[in-house]
């Protein structure tokens, strides 16, 4: 049970507490006390790593001073607060953005120069808090970035996880994996909240409607500060760590058993050890599921707690909170705000359901069935068997419903036979009923929330997306083209029944973080160029740099920064993993999650023709080729067979061609490992050329497009995700656009199976694989059978289909990039037109149109 106030302070002078003095020479000192009393250093002689903690620890202060101040105000405004429930937080580093949000960049600045160091040298110090795997949990950290800066009354929850995402390594050319050890030097930024420990119960039985667990953890927060820019707010991350309710087993340990006196330890510890631990055992998804619940749970209770302290009437709680679910993950939250409004409030079912449905918020990210979660209700019982009780009797009302409005839409057409019904745009009856077959079964069993696995006959699953639907005022997809695809696909009943739940919130990116902060030779020349430095905040002021997009004189600087970038890249590029690559060549890049549908294979195809027609041309025609540096990132999932495949390739087209005399610097390949959020920072500002070539339909929005766009970075991608919006943008035919449309994809997939179309180039770079022009031909065979042999697979990506078409698009970029006047223009676009992709328009989106949640700004004291 938390503690409140008990100590008796009322009569002391807190209000005039010293809060910390923000010029130069007082920050230096400050350092200078946190290294000695903090750190326990030796002021006059600290290393980097010293000087780094000490400062860091200074500017956790001044968070904190903004951050109670925010608090307390709120809590005396009592606005309606969003919740954002997420399982990944992907929020890379610091120090940078905190200094910069707060506005202390010259005065930090001045005093780290003091010190004899760059604010730079110092941020390299720092580790990356890497608790996600990609977009779903980078724009996590983007809304809270542009959550803070908006001044909406909003916190994140999720997972401490003690070990982040993997340390990728390459071991001759193949993806290693060592663990992400990112606490060991401690977390400035985090500030430990030992009394605020929720008790979350796992197993046991449910008892006259009481459950009794079996297992009990605590929950602990840890408070992570996150300061707005341009604003006195500093919000919340509530981050929550696990730890046993009997840390020690005295009497064990007396015995001699060591391994038992601190098994509850060990267990509570594995539930916020790492993120997505492996599900391949039983104890592996026992142990997802775990952590799903005991963040969520842990997230309601606190947020109970609080409006409890305000609060009487449960039916206030949708005025004053909203939670919203990232992905299926927290879904659980149906199921658990139920249980509790339940069995601890004392609520009964129908007003629990009401206050739930309007309370929760649900946002799906992808249509990869792999990823839509379903638990076996086996497994569930057993873990939650309360939650699983009160998930049956949402699905039997949920199936009551949809049976009752089939039967009704079928008697409604009485002479439509359940087939002819079902080709109907508007049918509740799935598209695939067979004749004869019962058509409210056949709804039943394809949109339950419990369903049976259709892979494995009697085992009963829990379809967490379809609760997510029905248990929310709201679902969303995260791109236009998306949001559209899942009311039609694996939504489609849920949106004829509840139309008017179902709403599109295209993503978008910090500006701060992915321009400001991360280029900041583009940002005073955009500033210069605008005249001040508004965009920041507002970043629809970038389109002002249109008109001056022809300006040959921008056009010479806007070059030089790019210049400078990619000079910066490729410094690191040899200090990583040693290849020269040289800076007049075009910069093109291609790093995200190493996925299939992503086709970072595709690209590499293309460069593996480039290659084959650079050796294939004479001296003469060689020197028509523009020389391009290819740069490749990203991580393979450990039990992703095809996706390391990938990254081999990566590596071995490079070790062949970057060391191919003839071809020189006309091409170079390379694999940057360990891509997270510090490297993206680094890239993207150097990038010329990026690839976003998903197969239409399948990448839910994609978010890295948006950073490259703002840096001014020429986009080569398909008509997929957030693609569509960003051509919308700037203007189709200044993007380069290849590959089918996503409507297409369906029937092509089909076509398929009798392709024998083969563009020669194909089958010359298949042939150059399976050859071993590349090294282990057989190590290939099976990335090329699953492309290029239909008897095996039926290239379900459409890689085959869309080679011809992407090799013109790269044919109009290398035509495009030796003019660098028009290159330039096209750049000065793409940044000028991504106004629409700042996280604060999304956030805004979402504030007004779901959350229903308004800006509460601190005023300056
Ligand atoms: O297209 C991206 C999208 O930009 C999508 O693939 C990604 O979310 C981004 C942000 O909206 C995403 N990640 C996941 N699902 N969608 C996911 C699913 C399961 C586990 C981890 C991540």
């Amino acid at each position: 049970d938390v503690e409140r106030s008990q100590a008796k302070t009322d009569s002391l002078p807190v209000e005039h507490l010293p809060h910390p003095k923000n010029d130069p020479d007082s920050i230096e000192q400050d350092v200078l006390s946190k290294v000695s009393y903090t750190i326990g250093a030796d002021p006059k002689a600290l290393t980097t790593k010293q000087t780094y903690r000490g400062l860091a620890w200074t500017v956790r202060e001044r968070l904190i001073d903004s951050f109670n101040k925010t608090q307390e105000y709120w809590k005396s405004k009592d606005p309606k607060f969003v919740y954002y429930l997420s399982a990944e937080f992907l929020m890379g580093r610091s120090l940078t953005n905190a200094v910069y949000n707060l506005g202390l960049e010259g005065e930090y600045g001045e005093a780290i120069r003091k010190l004899g160091y760059s604010l730079e040298d110092l941020q390299d110090q720092e580790q990356n808090a890497s608790l996600g795997n990609g977009g779903l949990g980078r724009l996590a950290a983007c809304f809270m970035d542009s959550i803070a800066t908006t001044d909406l009354p909003g916190w994140g929850y999720g997972i401490r996880y003690k070990y982040g995402m993997f340390k990728q390594g390459l071991d001759k050319g193949f993806q290693s994996m060592a663990p992400d050890i990112w606490l060991s030097a401690g977390n400035p930024w985090e500030v430990y909240r030992p009394e605020l420990a929720y008790r979350i119960g796992f197993y046991g039985e449910v008892k006259d409607g009481k459950w009794i667990p079996a297992e009990s953890v605590n929950a602990v927060a840890y408070d992570n500060p996150i300061p707005g820019f341009g604003t006195n707010n500093v919000t919340n991350l509530r981050l929550f760590e696990s730890q046993p309710v009997n840390e020690f087993n005295l009497d064990f340990f007396n015995e001699g058993n060591f391994d038992e006196a601190t098994q509850e330890k060990r267990r509570a510890e594995d539930i916020s050890a790492v993120l997505y631990p492996n599900d391949a055992t039983d104890y592996g998804r026992e142990l997802r599921l775990k952590q799903q619940v005991f963040f969520v749970s842990a997230a309601i209770q606190d947020v109970i707690a609080r409006f409890k302290e305000q609060h009487s009437d449960f039916n206030e709680l949708p005025n004053k909170a909203v939670f919203t679910m990232n992905d299926t993950h927290p879904t659980i939250a149906v199921a658990e705000l139920m249980r509790l409004l339940i069995d601890q409030e004392g609520l009964d079912w129908d007003n629990a359901w009401a206050i739930t449905t309007k309370t929760l918020a649900f946002t799906n990210h992808t249509v990869m069935p792999e990823a839509l979660e379903k638990w076996p209700v086996k497994v569930m019982t057993k873990l939650l068997p309360r939650h699983m009780e009160i998930i049956s009797k949402i699905d039997s009302i949920w199936k009551g419903s949809l049976a009752d409005r089939v039967k009704a839409q079928i008697e409604a057409e009485p002479k439509a036979e359940a087939k002819a019904a079902a080709s109907e745009e508007s049918s509740l009856v799935p598209e695939d009923t067979e004749a004869g077959e019962d058509p409210v079964d056949a709804a039943l069993a394809k949109y339950g929330i419990i369903c049976e696995n259709p892979w494995e006959k009697g085992v009963k699953l829990v379809n967490m997306a379809f609760m997510a639907v029905i248990g929310s005022k709201s679902t969303n997809g995260v791109a236009a083209i998306h949001s559209d695809i899942i009311k039609h696909t694996i939504f489609k009943d849920f949106y004829e029944i509840y139309p008017e739940k179902f709403q599109n919130k295209t993503n978008g990116v910090t500006p701060r973080r992915w321009l400001a902060y991360c280029n900041p030779g583009l940002r005073e020349l955009i500033t210069k160029t605008l005249g001040s430095n508004e965009w920041i905040k507002h970043l629809e002021k970038l389109s002002g740099l249109k008109q001056h997009a022809e300006d040959k004189e921008l056009q010479a600087q806007w070059r030089a920064v790019k210049q400078e970038n990619k000079q910066r890249l490729a410094k690191y590029i040899k200090a990583n993993v040693g290849v020269d690559v040289p800076t007049n060549a075009m910069f093109d890049v291609q790093i995200k999650r190493i996925h299939e549908y992503k086709r970072q294979h595709l690209n590499m195809f293309s460069i593996i023709n480039r290659y084959l027609e650079i050796k294939a041309a004479s001296p003469e025609e060689r020197k028509k080729f523009v020389p391009r540096v290819c740069v490749f990132g990203g991580k393979a999932a450990s039990a992703y067979y095809m996706a390391k495949k990938m990254i081999r390739l990566v590596t071995a087209v490079g070790e062949v061609v970057n060391n191919d005399q003839e071809v020189g610097d006309l091409l170079k390949v390379v694999f940057l490992p360990d891509y997270n959020v510090s490297l993206a920072e680094v890239i993207i500002p150097a990038a010329e050329l990026s690839h976003h070539i998903s197969t239409a339909g399948t990448e839910g929005s994609g978010t890295s497009n948006m950073k490259f766009q703002m840096n001014g970075c020429l986009i080569l991608g398909t008509m997929d995700g957030a693609n569509v919006e960003i051509a919308q943008e700037i203007g189709k035919e200044n993007m380069f656009v290849f590959g089918v449309d996503a409507e297409d994809v369906p029937r092509l997939r089909e076509e398929r199976k009798d392709f024998k179309d083969y563009d020669p180039r194909w089958v010359k770079v298949m042939d150059s694989l399976l050859a071993g022009q590349f090294g282990d031909a057989e190590y290939f065979q099976d990335l090329v059978d699953n492309v290029n042999d239909m008897t095996k697979s039926n290239d379900w990506f459409l890689l085959a289909n869309d080679f011809a078409d992407y090799l013109r698009a790269q044919k109009d970029v290398d035509e495009l990039y030796k003019d660098q006047d028009e290159w330039t223009r096209r750049s000065i676009l793409y940044t000028a037109s991504s106004g629409f992709f700042s996280s604060d328009r999304c956030i805004d989106d979402y504030a007004r149109e779901i959350w229903e949640v308004e800006p509460v700004a601190v005023p300056s004291s």
